[in-house]
């Protein structure tokens, strides 16, 4: 039977740059994730009997709210809901099953790289029929919908077991269970070449994926020591829990120290990976190098026409503006479209879908390319895997040449996490207020040339996006980037991003933190970050 459940609205389930996210306990108040759930189903359009896609990263939580987006999908009008098995599905396998199965739009469960557990995070995203992120016009109407919402519907059979694959039924929806990873595994092998990456690791090349105890386990199992033929154990981590083992999955030095420590061991493996809770993002480690992400970016697109997928060529490059300009140097020498776009994929999709770009990227270990529309972890270490089988070079040596070619970006992203948000909101203001009369000004050897609060037009619909961070420019292409993190569920999280550009090869190899050493004192002179955080050092610099 269907029921009218009777709720009062919520005023906080505003989603940021990727869906809602906030702690279990406040996601556990009776009617929160009903309520958040219905307010999509109110404003996500759809015909009748359309087909929904639901999957999760496994966290804490997962089962639960999964039994109640099931219930309430039936409930509202779909006929039939695809579902992970046992609720599993990584962020860029959901994308492509609702592709694939042509579906209105899914449910992605996720909090991406923050911590799980029962004091944890969670967070649920809902993507269009695109299979990606849903745009700013959807979130907020979602949330102008739920800041009203008076009930909501629910069916008050049980949700089917989600431990059997199959098709079983609730009221009048089908509900399909299906295997997580096989669509997926299915689309790799359209993409590179396995027959040659697969010679290269019986050859010896030798790997390790860390799969943070998060999705992308049985994943990484499936293609790397399955498809590939890498040996047992070359996954590691790749068992899914709960809460992540207790650790943080998020694929960066900090966190993916272990990993980073053994690719520096000259006796380690020759290559390194990880992913995060929901399989979208990346770490790339080269014996002695870890690759910044903002450099990956930048490589892949100058590569990816050795893997079978781009063998034709790519149509151009999008990046998210903190993200650094490695990426433009490529297109300009390459006479490729670039554009800049606010932080989040969701403002990748509709590029995409233009076919105006091939490959997007972000500085937070985000990569991806028109085959989904969410960014995709073990996709870029496939990638990777597939240049360096092609070219047959370490990815030391890669990435050098990179370098000798279109000039080092040196680049850091200082982030600032559970600072005080009145602080926070402060510190941007008070840059805002400044940008006006910043152009001229002269910091050391650094002088502004452009100071702005990023915005956006969107080149296919139009919409504009406004207050997107604050970029400080210096004659030279230097830049800092200041803007607030939309992620956290804590406090707030200033990101600090820093650039530098380097064209001279003699000096490339420089740490950079020395390189950047000059931006990062005039990142705290120009912010008043310390007098405004009482933070003197950064607690993640990725
Ligand atoms: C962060 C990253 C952003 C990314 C977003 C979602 O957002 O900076 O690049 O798209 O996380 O990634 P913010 O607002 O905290 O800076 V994920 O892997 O958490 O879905
Ligand atoms: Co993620």
């Amino acid at each position: 039977m269907i029921l009218t459940v009777a709720t009062s609205p919520f005023d906080d389930q505003k989603p940021g740059t990727s869906g809602l996210r906030k702690k279990v306990p406040h996601f556990k108040q009776p009617h929160y994730a009903e309520n958040f759930l219905q307010s999509i189903f109110d404003v996500a359009e759809r015909d009748a009997g359309a087909t929904l896609v639901i999957g999760g990263d496994g966290r804490f939580f997962n089962r639960e709210v999964i039994q109640i987006a099931i219930r309430m999908a039936a409930a509202n009008g779909f006929g039939r809901v695809v579902v992970g098995q046992d609720g599993i599905l990584s962020t860029p396998a959901a994308s492509n099953l609702i592709r694939k199965r042509k579906a209105a739009g899914g449910i992605v469960l996720s909090a991406s790289h923050n911590p799980g557990g029962p004091d944890g995070d969670f967070g649920i995203k809902y993507n269009i029929a695109n299979g990606g992120p849903a745009p700013e016009a959807i979130t907020e109407a979602t949330y102008q919908r739920s800041r009203a919402l008076a009930e909501y519907r629910i069916s008050d059979a049980p949700a089917p077991d989600l431990s059997i694959l199959g098709e079983t039924m609730i009221e009048a929806m089908v509900v399909e269970v299906v295997d997580p990873v096989a669509d997926y595994a299915e689309l790799m092998q359209t993409l590179f070449d396995f027959d040659k990456i697969a010679a290269m690791i019986a050859g010896g090349f030798r790997l390790e994926f860390d799969a943070m105890h998060a999705v992308t386990g049985p994943y990484g199992k499936a293609i790397i020591e399955g498809l590939l033929g890498a040996p047992a154990g070359t996954v590691v981590n790749g068992i899914p829990l709960e809460d992540f083992g207790g650790g943080h999955p998020d694929p960066n030095a900090v966190y993916a120290a272990d990993l980073i420590a053994k690719l520096m061991d000259e006796d380690g493996p020759d290559f390194g990976a990880a992913s995060d809770g929901d399989g979208d993002r990346n770490l790339i480690v080269g014996k002695g190098i870890v690759v910044s992400p903002s450099d990956s970016l930048a490589i892949l697109a100058a590569n990816a026409h050795l893997a079978p997928g781009y063998a034709k060529g790519i149509a151009g490059i999008a990046r998210s503006m903190p993200t650094s300009q490695a990426a433009d140097r490529v297109a300009a020498k390459r006479g490729l479209p670039l554009f800049e776009t606010p932080t989040g994929w969701k403002f990748f999709g509709n590029l995409l879908d233009a076919g105006k770009v091939t490959i997007c990227g972000e500085e937070s270990a985000g990569t991806g390319s028109d085959h989904v529309r969410e960014k995709d972890g073990l996709w870029a270490v496939l990638l990777w895997l597939n240049v360096v089988a092609e070219r047959g070079e370490s990815v030391k040596a890669i990435v050098e040449s990179h370098w000798s070619e279109f000039g080092r970006t040196f680049y850091q992203r200082h982030d600032y996490e559970e600072i005080d948000s009145k602080a926070a909101a402060g510190l941007i203001g008070s840059l805002r207020d400044r940008l006006a009369s910043m152009s001229g000004q002269r910091f050391g050897t650094l002088v502004v040339s452009e100071a702005d609060d990023f915005s956006y037009k969107d080149p296919i619909d139009g919409s504009i996006s406004t207050g997107q961070g604050v970029r400080i420019l210096f004659s030279g292409g230097s830049r800092i980037v200041y803007r607030l993190s939309g992620t956290g569920t804590k406090g707030a999280t200033l990101r600090v991003y820093i650039e530098r550009y380097e064209p001279d090869s003699t000096r490339h190899n420089v740490a950079p933190q020395e390189a950047l050493a000059e931006l990062i004192d005039t990142a705290d002179v120009i912010g008043e970050i310390k007098k405004r955080t009482g933070r003197s050092e950064p607690d993640v610099i990725t």
